[in-house]
């Protein structure tokens, strides 16, 4: 069948002559601006698809939110209006059970530790579960660890945080671990969070060093408390739609493309958490380590809500289990 449509697709491109040799541009979307590394490491794999296609394929992206939100391009994507986008893996969560595992709550050591695990079998094994979903996984992406800041007044242990209204990414598992703090979760776009903060709407948020930076939310909310909740890394997902349509050939090339930009996003990361946090600094911030103990064993409920069927268990297991 496979065989058949290849010749069919052959065929056609063999009539076709010229228009056979026509570009293909995929779309693919960031909420993020130019310089942040998600969006540089995406311009590379467009940069390296070129290359290994020669020429035939490339890819267009729209940052900046400028397709929606990350909730809207996964829509998108899904529907195969888009050929891809890289979102966080949080509003993957309430689609693709499995995406739950990486973001757990203190579930990672370390970024080596989280590294080892996404490159690996486990992370392999959490991909191609969303390809029922409509979702090819191309690779994860650093995103470092999370951390709440507040606007009024800062965090330093557990007690601090309860009752504040803080913004949560738009995932259910997102909501549970906040209320495991004490906090009233309040999920929202990622754009919509500067003027929430700024306003009073919500009483502080949660992210990394480079978003906390580039959003500018560190301008109206200046205590960032190192909670370093979670981990959650960020996803780069092809429309399974799309995909189907594409030859073997161009499929290896995205595959390999996708790859290569991982090492080249893991460096600008590297670099840009620190540039980040020297901005913040310069910029008022005031970075307050907490007792991480209190939050750490708080998260039980996190678990015990989300961590239910068995093959959850066992990934959690096997992440824990990992060198
Ligand atoms: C960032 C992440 C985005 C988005 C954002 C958020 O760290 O890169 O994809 O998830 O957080 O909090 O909405």
């Amino acid at each position: 069948m496979k065989f058949k449509h290849h010749l069919m697709m052959l065929a056609a491109s063999l009539a076709l002559g010229p228009l056979a040799a026509q570009a293909t541009e995929f779309r693919s979307a960031d909420i993020h601006p130019d310089g942040y590394p998600t969006v540089e490491a995406v311009k590379f794999l467009g940069e390296r698809l070129k290359q290994l296609t020669q020429g035939k394929d490339s890819v267009k992206i729209y940052n900046n939110s400028s397709l929606g939100n990350e909730k809207d391009t996964i829509e998108q994507t899904k529907i195969g209006a888009l050929a891809m986008v890289r979102v966080n893996i949080a509003p993957m969560n309430n689609i693709c059970p499995a995406t739950q595992v990486p973001t757990m709550p203190f579930l990672f050591r370390s970024k080596e530790h989280l590294r080892a695990v996404l490159d690996g079998p486990i992370g392999e094994e959490i991909l191609k579960s969303c390809e029922p979903q409509g979702f090819i996984g191309l690779a994860y992406y650093d995103s470092g660890a999370r951390n709440l800041y507040t606007a009024r007044k800062p965090v330093r242990t557990l007690a601090d945080a309860k009752g504040l209204k803080i913004r949560v990414q738009q995932s259910d598992l997102w909501v549970a671990l906040l209320e495991a703090m004490g906090a009233n979760a309040t999920p929202m776009p990622f754009g919509e969070v500067y003027t929430a903060l700024k306003t009073g709407l919500v009483d502080g948020a949660e992210n990394n060093y480079p978003s906390f930076e580039s959003s500018r939310h560190f301008e109206v909310a200046k205590y960032f408390s190192l909670t370093e909740h979670s981990m959650a890394p960020e996803m780069l997902l092809f429309s399974k739609r799309v995909w189907d349509k594409l030859t073997p050939e161009e499929q290896v090339a995205l595959r390999q493309a996708a790859k290569e930009s991982v090492p080249y996003m893991r460096k600008l990361w590297d670099e840009r958490e620190a540039k980040s946090l020297a901005t913040v600094k310069a910029g008022g911030a005031e970075i307050i380590t907490v007792d991480k103990a209190s939050f750490q064993n708080a998260m039980k409920p996190v678990y015990d809500k989300f961590i239910t069927d068995p093959k959850l268990k066992d990934l959690v297991r096997r992440v824990q289990e990992t060198k």
